[in-house]
């Protein structure tokens, strides 16, 4: 059954209509920081299972993060503390000891829950056993686990092609889940394995596989602290990979200056103050950000093209002062028609696209001038564009003429966001997947794996929408409310005759459901997983290739509860029963059976068993990292790209969605945006305080924000107006709330991606509709 409340995050009856402001934070962490951790941790459990959980976070014994991708130390690791506030309530959301039981699911309705907010449905703990929604039903029921399975199994095999059926993943999934996943969904017969890397570093991954020959980053942790100069696009690290502030901090010490390319001036990234050191205890901030380019949205790519015309006129006036010739020579292919091309550009002009003046242009360019170790970091402020792919090999321009690739102390450094999103990859999901991995299962599990090209996210949505999907899956993820166009996904969830989620926590993916909908509960990162009584440990790829052990030490909440790759064993028996060439049952008896295949089968894996107990984990190839390139040409290439200039008409704004101190993605951990000063209420638009005179707005006045995109308008009310240092023109809110104002239709060139940093808006006073 269906219910009006598509995304009561977007209900604008949870509108309260005061945001308390706070001046932003001028440096992250700090004491702060220390009290939130603590506060969210014993909100959640007893003080003992806090302890116990966070000595064991982010340790060689221990289990990995479930925040973000930022990776460990290889060295030394501090036994007290070796995460960040943000890690402590990832830890806090996961590892509750609240739970949903049959009594909670008997109470509630989905119409219930669906009037709750996101924060509200969040908190209300971990799914406890395996549910089911009956056609028409108004509230989810027990059900075996047997059941459930017969259930999912039937529907999969009524449908007239496996191309009816979707299965999307979040990035928390371990390696070992994943690559039983994606062997039972191409077992069964479709290569539909959409991801949340879709919606996140796609966008990278296909400008770095073209340019460089591998979708993934080639820093490692010492290149930062070998650099002489980082720059950071796009990306809000004190929020969003807090640890990496201690990394930039370590840099520092070496003498690295460091440009931030932001339209805001993100705290951690100017300021920061280490909890773990006595000056950061004392308050003693340090500061990272040698430069602050408030550049305006979108406008990355002509200030990488100004910087880049300034390096050639000065190597035009003295050459090989600048450029380092040997290495492009010898390495890269492209490089005349780049010159070419940048060579007969305005600066004027570039200087007015990106938002930042000459003067700031040429201070960036002269501190690159003579250097020759730069790493460049960025993520969703560059992938979520419209021409993302172009911008992001554009940073790879600037590096190539750098020599800055393939050395110790430069290179690219995507940072990633879910904690396992690059190993799901490397694991084999991913809707089009290479001959290496087909050749491989091919010849391992001796089945012919489909090789037509499957669904990303947005092809998922609207193949549904057009009833051509009829079962979608979840491993992990909130596919609602994270997908772009909220009230079309709706209708496509609703399309699917069964829609079924593996999950930890309830979200809104569970309350906007198909025909039949069941929830299978699953481990978390935190919990311990015995299996014959013996305990297991799972596997994950950080940031920067490491793989690394994760081994859970909470006890779960609830004895119903399944690990991944034990639920994927099951569903493949009862889908594929005796037709299967794969032996499942040996799966699940012990996970070092699963990496012995997955050795067999993915590259770089070698003595995986062995090598994945040594603590740290081992580095996994990268032919980039050594200079080698693995392109279409055999040499990096250059990229010639012409910036887009954006048209807004005088009553329209470009709108970013970004995300608040407070939450992880779709998972709201409270209500306050500590470092942006920014407390109590998400359902804010940051304004440029000439903007808002020009269009007659006024701090807190109530607005709805409108959308138009070929034709169809969409809109979201109730908006409080917030005054902010945001260029003119730009406008931020966070995400998911105004997800139903970007278009299915708007996604980046060449990666597919929902442009959800680029979404063109006109505001409106609420009370003049
Ligand atoms: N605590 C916490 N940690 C997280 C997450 C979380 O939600 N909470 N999410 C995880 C995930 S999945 C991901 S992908 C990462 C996301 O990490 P980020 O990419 O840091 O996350 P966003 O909030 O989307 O921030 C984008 C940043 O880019 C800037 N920006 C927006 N548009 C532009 C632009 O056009 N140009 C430039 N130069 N900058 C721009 C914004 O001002 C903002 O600072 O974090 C991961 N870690
Ligand atoms: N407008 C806008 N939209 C965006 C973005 C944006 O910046 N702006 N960012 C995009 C990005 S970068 C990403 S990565 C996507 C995120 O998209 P998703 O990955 O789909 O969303 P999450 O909110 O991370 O998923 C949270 C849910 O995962 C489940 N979960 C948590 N841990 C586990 C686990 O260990 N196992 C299982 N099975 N389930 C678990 C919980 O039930 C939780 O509710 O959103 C994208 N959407
Ligand atoms: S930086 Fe990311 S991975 Fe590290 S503790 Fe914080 S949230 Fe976890
Ligand atoms: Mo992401």
């Amino acid at each position: 059954m269906s219910n009006e409340h598509t995304d009561a995050s977007q209900n604008p009856e949870h509108f309260t209509g005061h945001v308390r402001l706070g001046k932003p934070k001028t440096a992250a962490a700090g004491i702060p920081a220390v009290v939130s951790s603590v506060k969210h941790i014993l909100d959640e459990m007893d003080a003992v299972r806090g302890m116990k959980a966070l000595l064991k976070l982010n340790q060689k014994s221990g289990f990995d993060c479930p925040g973000c991708a930022w990776p460990d130390p290889d060295d030394e690791r501090s036994a007290i503390g070796e995460y960040c506030e943000n890690g402590a309530k990832a830890v806090a959301e996961e590892a509750t000891s609240k739970k949903l039981d049959a009594a909670f699911f008997a109470k509630n309705s989905i119409a219930d829950l669906a009037g709750l907010t996101d924060y509200e449905i969040g908190k209300k703990g971990r799914v406890a056993q395996p549910v089911y929604l009956a056609p028409g039903a108004t509230h989810y029921k027990p059900i075996s686990w047997d059941d459930a399975f017969g259930k999912i199994a039937h529907h999969l095999k009524v449908l007239s092609s496996p191309d009816e059926a979707i299965f999307y993943t979040s990035g928390r999934t371990s390696n070992e889940a994943a690559f039983l996943y994606q062997l039972f969904v191409r077992e069964y017969g479709t290569n539909n394995l959409p991801d949340c890397s879709n919606m996140c570093h796609e966008s990278s991954g296909v400008a770095l596989s073209d340019t460089l020959g591998i979708g993934k980053g080639s820093v490692t942790l010492d290149d930062l602290y070998q650099a002489e100069v980082i720059i950071i696009l796009g990306q809000n690290p004190g929020t969003n990979h807090p640890r990496m502030l201690t990394a930039l901090q370590k840099a520092k010490k070496n003498g690295v200056k460091i440009i931030s390319v932001n339209p805001l001036p993100e705290t951690g990234l100017l300021n920061f103050m280490n909890p773990q050191t006595v000056k950061g205890m004392l308050h003693i901030p340090t500061q990272l950000t040698d430069l602050f380019l408030q550049v305006k949205i979108n406008g990355d790519m002509a200030l990488l093209q100004a910087i880049a015309l300034l390096l050639l006129q000065e190597e035009a006036q003295q050459p090989g002062s600048v450029f380092d010739n040997q290495f492009i020579n010898l390495n890269t292919s492209g490089y005349d028609a780049y010159i070419q091309h940048i060579r007969q550009l305005q600066l004027e002009s570039l200087s007015e696209a990106a938002g930042i003046s000459i003067e700031q242009i040429k201070e960036a360019a002269s501190m690159l001038m003579h250097k020759k170790k730069i790493v460049a970091c960025w993520a969703m402020g560059l992938t979520q564009h419209k021409n993302a792919v172009d911008t992001i090999k554009e940073v790879v321009n600037l590096l190539l003429l750098k020599g800055s690739v393939g050395k110790p102390g430069a290179g690219t450094c995507p940072v990633r966001g879910h904690s396992n999103v690059q190993g799901d990859r490397t694991m084999g999901i991913y809707e089009k997947p290479s001959e290496t991995l087909l050749k491989g299962i091919r010849s391992v599990y001796g089945f012919e794996p489909p090789q037509k090209h499957g669904y990303d996210t947005v092809h998922a949505i609207r193949a549904m929408r057009d009833g051509k999907a009829k079962v979608f899956f979840a491993m992990g993820g909130n596919f609602l409310s994270a997908t772009p166009d909220t009230e079309v996904t709706a209708q496509a969830l609703r399309n699917c005759a069964l829609t079924v989620q593996v999950s930890t926590k309830l979200n809104r993916s569970h309350l906007v459901h198909g025909q039949e909908a069941i929830i299978l509960p699953t481990l978390g990162r935190s919990d311990q997983d015995l299996q014959n009584g013996e305990k297991q440990f799972v596997t994950c790829e950080n940031s920067m290739g490491v793989i690394q052990m994760s081994k859970g030490n909470l006890r779960p909440v609830s004895d119903q509860l399944l690990s991944e790759p034990v639920i994927v064993c099951k569903l493949a028996l009862a889908t594929l029963g005796s037709q299967s060439k794969v032996n499942w049952q040996h799966y699940m008896r012990h996970y070092d059976y699963i990496r012995e295949d997955i050795e067999k089968v993915i590259p770089g894996f070698n003595n995986y068993n062995i090598r994945v107990r040594k603590p740290g984990g081992f580095y996994l190839p990268n032919n980039a990292r050594n200079g080698k390139f693995n392109t279409i040409t055999g040499k990096a290439n250059f990229n010639v790209a012409t910036i887009i200039k954006q048209e807004l008409a005088a009553d329209e704004y470009m709108m970013m969605t970004i995300r608040s101190h407070d939450q992880f993605n779709t998972t709201i951990y409270g209500l306050d945006d500590r470092y942006r000063g920014i407390y109590q209420e998400r359902r804010v638009i940051l304004m440029n305080a000439k903007d808002m005179k020009a269009a007659g707005l006024q701090a807190n006045d109530v607005v709805d924000l409108i959308n138009n995109f070929e034709g169809q308008e969409r809109i979201v009310h109730k908006f409080l107006v917030v005054e902010y240092s945001i260029p003119e023109k730009c406008t931020a809110t966070y995400f998911p709330e105004t997800n139903a104002l970007v278009p299915l239709n708007s996604v980046a060139d060449k990666s597919n991606t929902p442009t959800s940093k680029l979404v063109i808006i006109k505001v409106r006073k609420s009370s003049e509709l």
